[in-house]
């Protein structure tokens, strides 16, 4: 449908205004993707055309305007339910991003399907957004956290996993990658041991959308989230998708305008799918500025776009650990768009700091999964987080800076 292009990195790059200025007086290297990734022009020209265009309210008004913004929308809801091949349309609902749809699925489906007793199975390896949501729900309702442990190098322990299942487990909510670490995790595969135990799934996307092809009917998962910002798109928007079964039985999670189909003071009747989950004004601008990120991404190509990020932590990997005191987190686990570290025993907020100055943004610290940070006995690590607009000559300045670091503290 879109056509492809070869995979050309300095091409690519000219697509991305904010990949060319300074910062503290040195070309960026931007190495915090897995944060948030920068934005091509066409998603910003797409924002900068709906405001100055077709900006109405959606899904209410007869007017023109308002038709050409709820079909752009509705278009959007489309194109995301094709990319990440949902049966339906209804079942892609739009929400604020990830966090908003691991909240909405913990309180949601937990109001339906937990009782005392229930048990929820998550993993040692999750953000915090896929960690407190569950913690809260199961505290409401009497129900308890699980926590997958991990093997040596950091993966999940799949033969604990499957002796975790049984009939008191209510959902199982993994990550799809690591954010921390990098680690994929094998969730094709807790997929099917939870399937065959009749206890469904939901996919922490967040990391996994962008570094893999997501088909959620080949996943058979049933709940995958994601953000736009972390893949090329605006911020405070993501996807949830859903199997239409669960989104019908589970209640509306919050309330209002948009979601209702009649409202009288003794009742209140709700919208169908997916219209129950989304309460009040979107953010349509910044839904179309997603489906514009999408289109960018589809038209390079995800198979290329793996392939070339493949590659790139490959080589960073092999140049970061040619340094002696470099050490690689979860080192031989698989992996995909991290590179988490540290360097001999300097404090990573130290070795960060001074990377910054060399114009190099990394992320340090616990990425917002302490748990597993806990687990390795360390108080955060460096992280170099990569997306397909990273070049080998990115890395190399990477690699200088580490030993800038390594000189200043050695
Ligand atoms: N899940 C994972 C695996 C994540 O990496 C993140 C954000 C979230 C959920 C939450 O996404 P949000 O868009 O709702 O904020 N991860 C990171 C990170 O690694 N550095 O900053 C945010």
């Amino acid at each position: 449908m879109y056509q492809q292009v070869a995979f050309d990195v300095s091409k690519i790059r000219k697509d991305f205004p904010a990949l060319h200025q300074e910062v503290n007086g040195k070309s960026l290297v931007y190495l915090d993707n897995a944060a948030t990734s920068q934005k091509p022009q066409a998603v910003i020209d797409s924002i900068l055309k709906y405001y100055t265009t077709i900006n109405s309210n959606v899904h209410r008004g007869v007017h023109s305007l308002s038709r050409q913004a709820t079909e752009a929308f509705e278009e959007a809801r489309k194109h995301f339910q094709r990319f990440i091949n949902a049966e339906h349309a209804r079942e892609v609902i739009i929400t604020k991003g990830a966090t908003d749809s691991i909240n909405l699925v913990a309180h949601s489906f937990g109001s339906a399907y937990l009782k005392e007793g229930s048990e929820v199975i998550i993993s040692a390896l999750e953000h915090h957004a896929n960690i407190v949501p569950w913690q809260v729900i199961c505290e409401q309702k009497g129900a308890r956290l699980r926590v997958i442990p991990l093997t040596e190098n950091s993966e999940i322990d799949l033969e604990v996993f499957a002796s975790m299942l049984n009939e008191k487990t209510a959902i199982v909510a993994i990550g799809h990658i690591s954010n921390a670490l990098g680690v994929i995790n094998p969730v094709k595969e807790i997929i099917r041991l939870s399937h065959n135990n009749n206890v469904p799934v939901m996919i922490d996307g967040a990391q996994g959308i962008v570094h893999e092809n997501v088909d959620v009917q080949d996943l058979d998962c049933d709940f995958y989230c994601f953000s736009s910002h972390k893949f090329y798109g605006p911020m405070g928007v993501g996807i949830l998708y859903g199997k239409e079964k669960f989104l019908e039985k589970m209640p509306p999670y919050q309330t209002g305008g948009e979601m209702i189909e009649s409202v009288t003071f003794d009742k209140t009747t709700y919208n169908e799918l997916p219209f129950k989950f989304e309460t009040g004004t979107p953010n349509v601008a910044d839904v179309i500025g997603f489906d514009a990120a999408i289109s960018y991404i589809e038209n390079i190509g995800m198979e290329e776009i793996m392939a070339y990020e493949n590659e790139l932590l490959a080589h960073g990997i092999s140049t970061l650990k040619n340094i002696d005191g470099v050490r690689i987190l979860a080192d031989g686990a698989p992996k995909a768009g991290v590179i988490s570290f540290l360097i001999d025993d300097i404090h990573p907020f130290d070795a960060g700091t001074i990377i910054d100055k060399l114009g190099i943004a990394v992320r340090t610290g616990h990425h917002c999964a302490q748990p597993v940070m806990d687990l390795l006995k360390i108080p955060g690590s460096v992280r170099a987080s990569l997306a397909f607009y990273n070049t080998t000559e990115e890395i190399d300045r990477l690699h200088e800076a580490i030993k800038i670091v390594k000189q200043m503290f050695g």
